[in-house]
């Protein structure tokens, strides 16, 4: 059966998202943009009405929603600032390698800390010679007695300077390719440095940051799944993560479209409003399908989660699509606006900037390329498992 149709608890769940980015996000969203606000105000409220965390089950305090529904919220906050809804999703892709594979004590302890008060989480793979190509990566873990002694630095960490907590992806076996990366989960207190915020081009209201380890020391029992199943935990968050990304692309195209046609019906030239020139008509036009069809995809990529199937192939459809979607259409609104796009003083110019990291982060569009060509090409993938051992 296919069906379309959100049930009410979602149609609420869309209505409550929207009427907070329209009473706490949009308001702010240009001026946090300009100075590079850390929105600590923002994360404070969204976490009281439950706009955080809300893939964490319930047995950890969390609202154990399905991914539709947080694709549903994500697209929401996105429209209203994609920059802050960067920030206030990101624990959705920290925690979601210890939902998958860490130990019950290290869920009940970490999982807890975010819902019990409004904490952030990082998830670090990157690293400045390890981008696309996850295997090249250099940090190291090493067992020592009861313990992982972990080594080296990473980069493009999102919500990196304000974390409670990190999760590490480290080398534990350095001959062994991908097949020698762990995952653990690092408190920032045993001695997480951060070394630098990088200053954006957009979404400038998210943290960004480098930050190092040097002999930092955690439990054993910090290790998520089994010693060296660091890489396809990697993946497998990936797989869940990337839906909820396609939905904020959603969010800023929709906003992008919102505003290139009102302007449309207001901006006179050659004696009518520009919106009765097939030209600007005609870009309309598309930005609408390719929402729409954006839209569709990432609905598809997360229930296919929410039936518990594998969804790797249409989750990278989804974010491959919906990310150059928001890229074309944030572009289009600034050439509906003409001149004016180009000056800050108009809202578009803040979307086209903030639109361009959808290309780039959890997998940039080549990324999202390779896997459906090699999802395609090679149909064994259907495969792999969707589940670890904890
Ligand atoms: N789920 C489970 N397992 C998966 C998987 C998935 N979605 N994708 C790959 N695997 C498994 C493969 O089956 C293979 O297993 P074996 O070791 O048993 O053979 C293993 O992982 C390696 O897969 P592959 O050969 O495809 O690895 P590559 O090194 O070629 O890398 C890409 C594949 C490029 C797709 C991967 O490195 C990637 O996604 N890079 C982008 C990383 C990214 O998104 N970074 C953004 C920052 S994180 S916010």
């Amino acid at each position: 059966m296919v069906d379309f149709t959100l049930t009410d608890e979602q149609r609420n769940l869309r209505e409550m998202a929207h009427d907070f980015a329209v009473g706490e996000i949009r308001p702010v969203a240009w001026e946090y943009d300009r100075d590079a606000t850390w929105p600590q105000e923002i994360i404070e409220k969204a976490w009281e009405v439950g706009l955080m965390n809300s893939h964490i089950p319930e047995e950890y305090g969390g609202a154990g929603a399905g991914y539709l529904d947080g694709c549903l919220i994500e697209e929401e906050l996105s429209w209203g600032c994609s920059g802050i809804q960067t920030t206030l999703g990101c624990n959705g892709l920290a925690t979601a390698p210890v939902i998958i594979g860490a130990s019950e004590a290290v869920k009940q302890d970490y999982l807890g800390r975010l819902t019990e008060a409004p904490l952030l989480a990082s998830f670090c793979l990157t690293e400045p010679d390890a981008g696309s190509d996850v295997s090249s990566m250099r940090t190291t873990a090493v067992r020592r007695g009861d313990k992982y002694v972990i080594n080296g630095s990473k980069c493009f960490i999102t919500n990196g300077g304000h974390a409670n907590w990190y999760t590490v992806y480290a080398k534990t076996d350095k001959d062994a390719g991908h097949r020698g990366i762990s995952a653990f989960v690092v408190p920032r207190d045993a001695g997480v440095v951060v070394d630098k915020k990088e200053d954006k081009l957009g979404q400038r209201a998210s943290n960004t940051a480098t930050i190092s380890f040097n002999d930092v020391e955690v439990p054993a029992e910090n290790l998520i799944g089994e010693e060296n199943q660091g890489f396809k935990i990697a993946m497998m968050t990936l797989d869940r993560t990337r839906p909820g990304v396609a939905a904020m692309a959603v969010g800023i195209a929709r906003a992008a479209f919102e505003f290139a046609t009102d302007y449309s019906r207001e901006r006179v030239q050659f004696g009518v409003p520009i919106a009765m020139h097939q030209a600007i008509q005609f870009m309309i036009a598309d930005m609408a399908t390719e929402i729409e069809a954006a839209r569709l995809l990432t609905w598809k990529s997360a229930v296919t989660l929410d039936q518990g199937e594998r969804n790797t192939l249409i989750s990278s459809h989804a974010k491959r699509f919906a990310a150059d979607t928001a890229m074309k259409v944030a572009t289009d609104a600034v050439q509906v606006y003409g001149g004016y796009g180009f000056i800050k003083e108009y809202p578009v110019e803040k979307l086209f900037r903030d639109a361009k990291i959808m290309q780039l982060y959890e997998g940039t569009s080549q990324i999202q390329r390779l896997v459906i060509a090699r999802e395609t090409l090679l149909p064994r993938r259907a495969e792999e498992p969707t589940a670890v051992a904890a």
